[in-house]
């Protein structure tokens, strides 16, 4: 920079002049202002474009255009204020470090305030101190033209003392903010780039005597049933805490008998810190953090995580999240049963982790830290591993420790992601050590645990977490001594994360495996009218890395996704087995601490999908970790040619299901065959029982009345993200191999047409130009003069060097079509191996609504199980059962679709039923589906029967 008046916005230091950390309370006995509000903004293009005279008082800003604080400028002003730009890994600039560049959108932030009339004067004593929450990613500040000095470290509080500055009346804050500053090169976290002041400001009034830091110490004893309590306060005070009794000294401990707080049971115990100028009430939980035996225990008890990483989202205000929003969030994952969160990857807004101690999660608390763009140059001149950067990094560590400390939902601190590996993350570790040796330290790229408390991984697939379990995967002493988590995993990528089940029996079945962080929490998609929701590239930006943002458990209006209710169905607190020929269930109580006395049980018995009895089923309030088999009541005599199961349920005080299991009873009767009638010859037409077929190409024409574009093999699906894999694997990316396939472009041969006393056959070959693969085919259609019944016979010809899509049928309904009823697997989505929630039961839908609406549109939809389906006045039944999907747009236009808004229905819905379905796997950043989840290409038969039924 030439200009030494912004020299600060490249230097790799932390800035100056700001308060040293210490930790956050939303309440106090001291007066506050909420500076949030309507603030004026002018935009410059460089750091350096204006000079500092805005700051000054008497400065006429009226003509500047307003912006909201907290918010990002470029989520507001349609796009007067410039745009978002998202990257996964690479820097959006030039690399070199500390060196941003000359084109750095620099937004100087003016508001004038008035103190409220019931502020304390100076009487009252004290002083002021102006608090900002979180500003990206640079700042620079001035009070009545006074400058207090600048800050870098975007999702980390600064106080600046202000108090001798105050005036009663028009006060003149002003903040110029910069895009981009050495601090970008810290945080090059995977999201959009989003500068603004985007947390709150706040004048928090600091009275005479007031609290400064304190730090709570509430640890749990379980062999005792005894928590000890200690306040550590830089001023004296007392710590009272009525329901147990306690008023200390601070710095005091005392030991009474009290409940432990844990994720399950969040027990809070209200108190507050009282010193001789102001009062803050605590939210006290007891707990203890240990590394014990190579396990983390709290209280005792080693610990499962079913997490998720979380990142701040709003699709309309990006990072700047409102209390509700993050109030939704917490209560969305306490009803999926998560029950850990990584704040990845910087520390949330303060009032989230108070929800977390308030409803239960364990949290990695993860520091504002990643320099993933160094990998590209092999992490030279990565600032981890640099000393110059060190105040830095520690400023940061700091911050956040100092900010959270006294929440007992933190249970350990993260020194961020994806940052290599290097002296300063070490110091860091020893910092933090230092400061907080109460909790544990996690950092993933630690691959030797020299600085961490916990091995940690991500993505790794099913067969080496097993290893890990085991204890075979080598390593370190050091490592080999410590618990494993994955601090991610399962990319909730559009349609999946495929294979969750698989991981949850690992990590319930090898005690060294503490369970995983699925990838991600939401969808960072920004609602855009041309789209739906916009993504990387929407925008214009050089460089970005697409919908690789949107891959979260809840779309990004944190509507759920079929990913999290899979998820939830896997994480469920209580398995619930049920053994439909020998009558019993097995309930097991997964919880880590809580029994199952807050529960109830109770059992209903479906014939053919219809219930027709119920009842309660009494079960033990199990203890965590046991299990036990319980008896069914006898089952009802099941009509001859029946099918029928067992559904038990756990239900909370409130009734809402907790878990739930399935078995069956009586097995479902094999479909009889519809056979007998013979093949018609007529005026351009056969005829086969209630059907017409065109003579000459053998393809079906009309069910009743019902006109059908004829039924033909098809393999082709929209590929998922996470068939289309990611692109730096090397390994089978199916979405491509598919393409060069060719099986989006498959030609249909027809070979012959026959009809015989008893059936009318097509033959043909499926296959795609320029291969000599292909799978013979062959359609039979035979009718007992009501229903008509389609064998399919596949039989692959050539190498097949890859799994295929789908492979199943394809017709088309008139657009009538429009009510799915159906007996099978729902209510939602299923794939082969993201099936554990769908349900066996009589279901039913309209089209648009069977569609999963993925932000980068792609296959969805399928149905599985279906024993049958009705649709446009035809009910279809497999032998064997099926997946079925409808929808109003084509594979193919589905295929080409790139958002939401590109979908747009045509005059006919498309109807695929399918033999089978490739699994999903977790390919877009991770492992493909297992094995067993896929569709090798060999010999198949399966048949549907169609009948006319009426209705639409
Ligand atoms: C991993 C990152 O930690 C996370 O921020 C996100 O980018 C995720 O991948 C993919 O969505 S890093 C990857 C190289 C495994």
């Amino acid at each position: 920079m030439s200009n030494r008046h912004v020299d600060y916005v490249d230097d790799v230091l932390p800035g100056h002049g700001a308060l040293p950390p210490r930790t956050w309370y939303a309440a106090s006995s001291a007066a506050s202002l909420s500076l949030n509000g309507s603030w004026r903004l002018r935009l410059s293009p460089t750091a350096d474009a204006e000079d500092e005279s805005f700051a000054a008082e008497g400065f006429d800003a009226g003509d500047w255009p307003e912006v909201r604080v907290p918010g990002h400028w470029v989520l507001q002003g349609d796009g007067a204020f410039g745009a978002p730009v998202y990257t996964n890994h690479l820097y959006p600039f030039p690399v070199d470090p500390p060196y941003v560049p000359t084109e750095n959108p620099t937004g100087d932030h003016l508001r004038t305030f008035d103190l409220p009339d019931d502020w304390p004067g100076e009487a009252a004593g004290g002083g002021a101190v102006l608090r900002f929450d979180g500003v990206e990613s640079c700042a620079r500040v001035w009070l009545n033209g006074t400058d207090l000095g600048e800050f870098k470290g975007s999702r980390l509080p600064h106080e600046f003392a202000v108090g001798s500055l105050l005036k009663p009346t028009g006060n003149v804050l002003a903040v110029r903010v910069h895009q981009w500053s050495s601090g970008s090169y810290l945080e090059d976290q995977d999201q959009w780039w989003l500068p603004g002041i985007f947390r709150d400001v706040t004048l928090l009034h600091r009275p005479a005597g007031c609290v400064l830091d304190f730090f709570t110490h509430a640890s749990y004893d379980h062999t005792t049933g005894l928590g000890t309590l200690r306040v550590d306060s830089d001023v004296d005070g007392r710590v009272i805490v009525p329901e147990l009794g306690v008023d200390a000294a601070t710095g005091e401990p005392v030991t009474v008998p009290v409940e432990p707080w844990t994720a399950e049971t969040p027990r809070l115990y209200a108190g507050e810190l009282v010193t001789e100028g102001e009062r803050v009430p605590l939210r006290i939980g007891f707990r203890t953090v240990v590394l014990e035996d190579g396990l983390i225990k709290v209280n005792g008890v080693p610990v499962l995580f079913k997490g998720v990483n979380r990142h701040e989202w709003h699709p309309e205000h990006g990072r700047t999240l409102d209390l509700d929003t993050m109030r939704r969030d917490v209560a969305l994952m306490k009803s999926h049963h998560v029950n850990a969160v990584r704040t990845s990857h910087y520390p949330p807004h303060p009032a989230f982790l108070d929800l977390c101690d308030e409803y239960g999660l364990w949290v990695i608390d993860e520091c504002d830290l990643e320099t993933h763009g160094f990998v590209e140059q092999d992490w030279r001149d990565n600032p981890v591993d640099d000393d110059r950067w060190t105040p830095a990094l520690l400023d940061r560590a700091a911050r956040m420790v100092e900010r959270d400390k006294n929440h007992p939902s933190v249970v350990m601190w993260s020194l961020g992601n994806e940052a290599g590996t290097g002296r300063g993350l070490t110091a860091m570790a020893e910092w933090i050590r230092g400061r907080d040796p109460e909790r544990l330290v996690h950092y993933e790229g630690d691959i030797n645990c020299r600085d961490t408390d916990v091995y940690s991984r991500m993505y790794a697939s099913h067969a080496e977490v097993e290893k890990i379990g085991k204890g075979l995967d080598g390593g370190t002493d050091r490592r080999r001594g410590l618990p494993f988590i994955l601090c991610e995993y399962a990319h909730a990528m559009g349609n999946g994360p495929g294979g969750l089940a698989d991981y949850q029996r690992l990590f319930e079945t090898y005690d060294r495996l503490q369970g995983a962080f699925v990838w991600e929490w939401i969808d960072h998609g920004i609602a855009d009218e041309r789209y739906g929701y916009a993504y990387g590239g929407d925008f214009g930006e050089e460089l970005h890395d697409g919908n690789f943002v949107c891959d979260g458990l809840l779309f990004p209006d944190r509507t759920p996704t079929p990913g999290l209710l899979e998820f939830k169905k896997v994480i469920e607190p209580v398995r619930i087995e049920v053994d439909g020929p020998a009558g019993t269930v097995r309930v097991g109580n997964r919880h880590d601490f809580r029994d199952l006395s807050h529960l109830v049980f109770a059992w209903s018995y479906q014939v053919d999908g219809e219930t027709v009895e119920t009842g309660s089923l009494s079960v033990p309030p199990l203890a965590a970790g046991e299990s036990t088999e319980v008896k069914l009541p006898a089952p009802p005599v099941d009509a001859p040619g029946t099918e029928s199961q067992w559904t038990v349920r756990a239900l909370d005080a409130d009734e809402r299901e907790v878990a739930w299991g399935q078995g069956v009873s009586t097995p479902r009767p094999v479909p009889r065959p519809a056979t007998g009638a013979r093949p018609v010859h007529g005026a351009g037409l056969i005829t086969l029982g209630p059907a017409t077929f065109d003579p000459r190409t053998g393809e079906l024409r009309t069910v009743g009345r019902i006109a059908v574009t004829a039924p033909r093999l098809d393999v082709w699906r929209a590929p998922t993200d996470n068939d289309a894999g990611a692109s730096w694997q090397d390994d089978v990316r199916l979405g491509e191999q598919w393409r060069k396939l060719g099986l989006h472009r498959m030609r249909h041969r027809l070979d012959s047409v026959e009809a015989t006393d008893d059936a009318l056959t097509v033959r043909g070959r499926v296959a795609p130009a320029g291969r000599d693969l292909g799978l013979r085919t062959v359609y039979r259609w035979t009718s007992d003069g009501t229903a008509l019944r389609l064998t399919v016979s596949v039989a692959p010809e050539g190498e097949w060097p890859v799994a295929l899509p789908r492979l199943g049928v394809r017709f088309g309904l008139p657009e009538g079509a429009s009510r799915v009823r159906w007996f099978g697997g729902g209510p939602g989505e299923a794939y082969p191996d993201t099936r554990q929630a769908s349900a066996l039961g009589l279901w039913h839908d309209d089209v648009d609504a069977l569609q999963t609406p993925y932000v980068f549109p792609q296959e969805n939809g399928a149905r599985a199980d279906v024993r049958w389906a009705e649709i446009g006045g035809l009910r279809i039944e497999g032998d064997p059962e099926f997946w079925f999907t409808a929808r109003r747009w084509t594979t193919e236009q589905l295929d080409a679709a790139t958002h939401r808004t590109d979908l747009v229905p045509g005059d006919t819905v498309w109807v695929n039923l399918d033999h089978a379905q490739q699994g999903i796997g977790s390919q877009s950043c991770g492992p493909g589906p297992l094995p067993r989840y896929q569709l090798v290409a060999r010999a198949a038969e399966f048949a549907f029967t169609f009948t006319e039924v009426g209705g639409d």
